[in-house]
């Protein structure tokens, strides 16, 4: 590892990254500890605004694109040469918590800080993006900004998206657009050298093997379907079961086949119903209409393919009086990520006196969209007894500089080769 990398990995200020992450989870605060800074929301314009302040004050050259991914960069001496990169998010999970993408951003801009810091002009620039909507929470599909650019997706299907509330993407995507007027719109797809990311694990493996570093391998298989009943609203004292069209029993039939359809000795599937809808939602009122969604993982395409084909069915079986749509939301292959990007990131964090594991990812992440279109690897760290999408989330200060000297030392050496 050169000399340069390592100079640049040691001006990494713990101080200013925990500040800075501390100043970020202001932004939609909640009052157990966590965050609410949805996508496109204001609190994610606040945050997107206060991050180009600081990026502002250190002269990085700051871009967007379409769908408001925003693009910070340390601009290199070879400025025709592709960037490398690195990101995460900024929007969070309703009640999620302060780090869980968060860490990858301001962890990112730390290490363009420690570079400039360092004196260090690297030959190619380095570049920390901050994709839009990774959770899915408010507008499904979640990792959209990055399969937007990655080219998985296309920006015309997800303009009518609407929230809870009805709000329309593209209306919440024009007032984030606008909220950062003076940014050039670069294209979806601008070539990347390479891209790592630095994430909080998300589980608990780290910590129980007393491990500073998860050298990551890959990304499990990741499928969101929305299911749809109409029955008919009717009502709950004059309606006999033989006239009943109840969404919701039907809902009730399906979940329970399909729980048997996930269940798994070894424990490897994940099934989630995380998002249920029971309209009118009034207790003497037969349910008309319910909509859920499905989430379920698998770091094997040949089981998740298993599933996916008797999702449908299930669903149709138990249909009886009622209607019923079901539609895929996301569907995200296992990801392999590249040899020598994780080669790199263990050479770095040995160097530097970290150890490390190398480790699948059971969550999603932007960077299994960016896996497609270049080098692509991530680093994790700690956090507290692996508790994430809760306002509990925690990591240490320690944890997450070590994390974040790693993929400094990672960036300038990809940089100068
Ligand atoms: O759902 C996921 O795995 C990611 O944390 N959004
Ligand atoms: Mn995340
Ligand atoms: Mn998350």
């Amino acid at each position: 590892m050169q000399s340069e990398s390592i100079k640049a990995a040691k001006n990494v200020d713990q101080d200013r990254l925990w500040k800075r992450l501390m100043s970020m989870a202001e932004i939609g605060a909640l009052p157990n500890g966590g965050v609410n800074r949805q996508a496109l929301s204001n609190e994610d314009i606040l945050a997107r605004q206060r991050i180009i302040k600081w990026a502002k004050d250190l002269d990085f050259q700051i871009e967007t694109d379409e769908i408001a991914n925003l693009f910070i960069r340390l601009v290199g001496s070879n400025t025709s040469a592709p960037p490398v990169s690195t990101g995460s998010h900024l929007d969070s999970q309703p009640r999620g918590g302060k780090f869980d993408g968060a860490f990858g951003v301001i962890g990112g801009f730390e290490a363009l800080e420690a570079i400039r810091c360092a004196g260090i002009k690297p030959e190619s620039s380095i570049e920390l993006i901050a994709w839009t909507n990774e959770e899915g929470g408010r507008f499904q599909p979640g990792v959209m900004g990055s399969s937007l650019f990655a080219g998985d997706i296309s920006i015309s299907d997800q303009l009518d998206v609407k929230d809870a509330d009805g709000v329309k993407l593209k209306d919440a995507l024009s007032d984030t657009l606008a909220s950062t007027p003076d940014l050039l719109l670069r294209p979806f797809k601008s070539p990347m050298k390479a891209y790592i990311e630095a994430h909080i694990e998300q589980g608990p493996i780290l910590e129980e093997t007393k491990n500073k570093i998860g050298v990551v391998t890959g990304i499990q298989g990741l499928y969101w379907y929305g299911v749809e009943i109409i029955g008919q609203e009717a009502h709950a004292g004059t309606t006999p079961e033989s006239n009943r069209h109840d969404a919701l029993q039907t809902a009730i039939s399906i979940i329970q086949d399909l729980k048997q359809l996930m269940h798994d000795e070894t424990d490897t599937v994940r099934f989630t119903i995380g998002k249920f809808d029971c309209e009118p939602g009034s207790p003497s009122t037969i349910p008309g209409r319910v909509y859920f969604t499905i989430d379920f993982r698998h770091p094997e395409q040949k089981v998740i393919d298993n599933i996916h084909r008797k999702i449908t069915p299930i669903c149709n079986k138990h249909a009886g009086v009622c209607k019923v749509n079901v539609s895929q939301i996301i569907d995200c292959p296992p990801v392999h990520f590249d040899e020598d990007i994780m080669e790199l990131i263990k050479t770095a964090a040995s160097t530097i006196g970290h150890n490390h594991l190398l480790m699948p990812s059971g969550a999603g992440h932007d960077a299994g969209h960016i896996s497609k279109l270049c080098p692509t690897g991530m680093i994790f760290v700690p956090c507290k007894g692996g508790v994430s999408h809760n306002e509990l989330e925690s990591s240490e200060p320690e944890d997450l500089v070590s994390g974040i000297q790693t993929l400094t030392a990672c960036l300038v050496e990809l940089a100068n080769k």
